[in-house]
């Protein structure tokens, strides 16, 4: 199938989050119109603002990059707001998008649908078949949900509706605030704070040993693009680089990148998280799609747009 965004009316939810500002930047080359709204214009947790708007603005297309997003300490010391705000919004835009009749709408979850212990490379079909890593599973239950909303207003109503699941991600916009962001962003701040401060060492949450698959930003925009533009089927898709590393190896490649040469120390009391996620990258591979941006290079980017500022602090929603 071939879905042309050539003229159309495209909306992105969430355009300033990290996500949908690279979905933003990736579409400039389509053609289509983009659609933005601000949470002063329309807060996405209100069913009557979500519809109201969508229904003045009608956009053929959705991209759902919206969501209450953090790393593992958010996750796990916010469980309500994952829950609920994830739910919710995705609730609100979906339903939306199906009563305006949109053509074509991509939700975007996150690999920790996932069992903790699913067998690694995590193929599609691992969801659901068996328990969530508990630090994270209240945003996981809402990602679940918004796959499956997907899927049942395909089936019960024809809508085609699709799932994107994005593995870690990073890149320019990225939330640098250490007791909220993700893994990568922390450890640039940690680094370049301490190589400019002259700190002996920095400290790393957990073990280091768990392992973790990183993909740069524009990439998964431009996977995303792609299967906007060619994938039409109620399962949902993993979106990654096919390749993970060890949280101590990232902390030396970032402290190479940075340029910091001090000591790697252990926080034990932070949670390690699931022991590892890397997704089966068959089937994108199968649709024709491969990243272009090595670890090395996009956590150059990614600090370049540290240093430049391009950073959102103790950002809340507006991301994936
Ligand atoms: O990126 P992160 O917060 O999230 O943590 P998850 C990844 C790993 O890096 C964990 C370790 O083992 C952390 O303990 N880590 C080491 C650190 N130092 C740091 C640090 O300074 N900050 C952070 N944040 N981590 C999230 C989920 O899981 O991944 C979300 O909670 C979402 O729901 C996201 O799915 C993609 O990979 O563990």
């Amino acid at each position: 199938m071939s879905y042309d965004l050539k003229g159309k009316r495209v909306y992105v939810a969430g355009h300033r989050g990290m996500v949908g500002s690279a979905i933003v930047r990736r579409l400039a080359s389509e053609g289509c119109e983009i659609l933005t709204a601000t949470r002063a214009e329309v807060d996405l947790t209100r069913q009557t603002e979500v519809e109201a708007w969508m229904g003045k603005n009608r956009p053929d297309a959705v991209f759902l990059a919206a969501a209450k997003v953090g790393g593992i300490l958010a996750n796990d010391t916010y469980p309500a707001d994952f829950l609920y705000d994830n739910l919710i919004l995705e609730a609100n835009i979906i339903h939306a998008a199906h009563k305006i009749g949109v053509e074509k709408l991509m939700f975007l979850g996150s690999s920790c649908i996932y069992p903790k212990f699913a067998d690694q490379p995590i193929a599609e079909e691992s969801l659901l078949t068996g328990l969530l890593e508990p630090t994270n599973e209240w945003y996981a239950i809402a990602k679940i949900a918004g796959i499956k909303l997907c899927q049942a207003y395909r089936r019960q109503h024809g809508r085609d509706f699709i799932s994107a699941m994005p593995t870690n991600l990073y890149g320019p916009g990225d939330n640098f605030d250490l007791q909220s962001s993700h893994v990568m962003p922390a450890l640039i701040r940690k680094a370049h704070e301490a190589k400019v401060n002259r700190l002996p060492e920095i400290t790393v949450w957990g073990t280091g040993k768990p392992r973790r698959e990183f993909l740069h930003v524009d990439d998964c925009a431009d996977a995303c693009v792609h299967l906007m533009k060619t994938y039409s089927a109620d399962v949902h898709v993993n979106v990654g680089s096919g390749e993970d590393i060890t949280i101590l190896e990232l902390t030396q490649l970032v402290a190479k990148v940075v340029g910091f040469s001090g000591g790697i120390v252990h926080d034990l009391a932070k949670p390690d998280g699931t022991p590892r996620k890397l997704m089966s990258a068959e089937k994108l591979r199968a649709l024709g799609w491969y990243p272009r941006i090595p670890l090395e290079a996009g956590i150059t980017n990614a600090y370049e747009a540290f240093l430049k500022g391009e950073y959102l602090e103790r950002r809340q929603g507006d991301a994936a």
